[in-house]
């Protein structure tokens, strides 16, 4: 297997990135790991604030700047690639900044993996598959054909197709990773778990877009976290791996389950505008995963995950209260 010692996370002060570090400088003494971040709307240095300065650096730049990514990169052992644009909602408002980001700094990072002989683990999502329909009990799978549904899918999608040509042609050691929806703390107030529960705390009604019956497939993003660390070190070069921990909930029952374990009744929450392009249904089928690498997911019980990121939000107000006014003024305008 592959034994990194020397990483560079990109995106790693966001959701799902600072989880990772926290992962890798919890379970992986030997391993040194360099953030890369550009610290956008999304990105918080107090994500990773503590942790030992001899195992983590922040460098603080832009996955599409060639010349500080020639600086920095040469000498790391790996390239884990977490930096995205990645709400859906904004990419409806505003497409650029996730075709540059997603597109454009996968390619700029890729062409320095190449340059360097540097193994590159490229992390993505299951909306690349589009949706499934809500009534049939198909699942996506590795060789399930692309067809994202959103301006947001469509550049990860992109991203997913340059790094197959960039390790068929170029003989990048790459993998790829398509999770589906990860819930956990550290995630930014904007998407819908962590938005709900803060609208609770705040006395604001929930937001239920449509009719609620869309389906998503939850994973703590601690299962996430290990499952990387497995494809990183023990995955097939050229492969690609599906991440998902049979977690299927439509979103009014998840949105229920946060009103009844904040002590709320079922129905205090609005109906609002629907997401233009909505896809139906998520579903992961992580058999090969499980195969292959033995991975399979801790945090089965998904109202304790539930409670315990209810109380990460409510202990830690100070982290979000600056930004949620905000947040809910830019959704109110989209009448949502
Ligand atoms: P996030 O929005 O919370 O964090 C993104 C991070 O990337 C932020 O720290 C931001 O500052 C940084 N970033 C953005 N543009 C950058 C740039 N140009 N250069 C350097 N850094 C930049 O996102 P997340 O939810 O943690 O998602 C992380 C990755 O996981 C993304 O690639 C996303 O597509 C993928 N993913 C997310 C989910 C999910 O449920 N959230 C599921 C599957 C896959
Ligand atoms: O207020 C809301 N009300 C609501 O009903 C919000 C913010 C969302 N929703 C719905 C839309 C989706 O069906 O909840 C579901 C989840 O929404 P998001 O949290 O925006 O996630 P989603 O669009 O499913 O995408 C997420 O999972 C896949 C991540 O944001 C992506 O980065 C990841 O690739």
């Amino acid at each position: 297997s592959f034994q990194p010692t020397n990483i560079i996370v990109t995106g790693g002060c966001g959701f799902i990135g600072s989880n990772f570090v926290h992962h890798v400088v919890a379970t992986h003494p030997d391993v040194h790991v360099t953030v890369l971040d550009k610290l956008t709307y999304a990105g918080r240095r107090e994500n990773i604030a503590g942790l030992p300065a001899e195992r983590v650096e922040l460098v603080v730049g832009d996955i599409c700047d060639t010349d500080l990514l020639e600086r920095i990169v040469p000498g790391h052992d790996a390239i884990v690639h977490y930096a995205a644009e990645s709400h859906n909602d904004n990419s409806i408002l505003d497409p650029a900044p996730f075709v540059r980001t997603n597109v454009e700094g996968t390619f700029c990072l890729l062409e320095v993996a190449r340059k360097h002989d540097i193994r590159f683990h490229h992390i993505s999502t299951d909306e690349v598959f589009g949706d499934l329909a809500l009534d049939c009990p198909d699942r996506f799978c590795e060789d399930t054909p692309y067809r994202p549904s959103s301006p947001y899918s469509s550049t990860k999608a992109s991203s997913d197709l340059i790094v197959r040509a960039w390790h068929r042609t170029f003989g990048v050691r790459a993998t790829i990773s398509n999770c589906s929806n990860n819930y956990g703390p550290y995630q930014h107030i904007e998407k819908f778990i962590p938005r709900q529960i803060t609208n609770i705390l705040e006395g604001i009604r929930p937001k239920l877009y449509g009719t609620g019956e869309n389906v998503r497939d939850w994973v703590h993003t601690e299962d996430h976290s290990r499952a990387v660390w497995e494809v990183l070190t023990r995955g097939r070069i050229g492969e690609t791996y599906l991440i998902g921990a049979d977690g299927e909930k439509s979103n009014i029952d998840v949105l229920r389950s946060i009103l009844e374990r904040m002590g709320r009744p079922a129905d205090e929450f609005d109906w609002v505008r629907d997401r233009p392009g909505h896809d139906r249904r998520y579903a992961i089928d992580a058999s090969k995963l499980t195969r292959e690498l033995g991975w399979s997911p801790v945090h089965t019980d998904f109202s304790e995950g539930l409670d315990a990121t209810i109380a990460w939000y409510r202990d830690n107000r100070a982290w979000w209260a600056d930004v949620k006014a905000s947040t809910e003024a830019k959704y109110a305008a989209q009448g949502q």
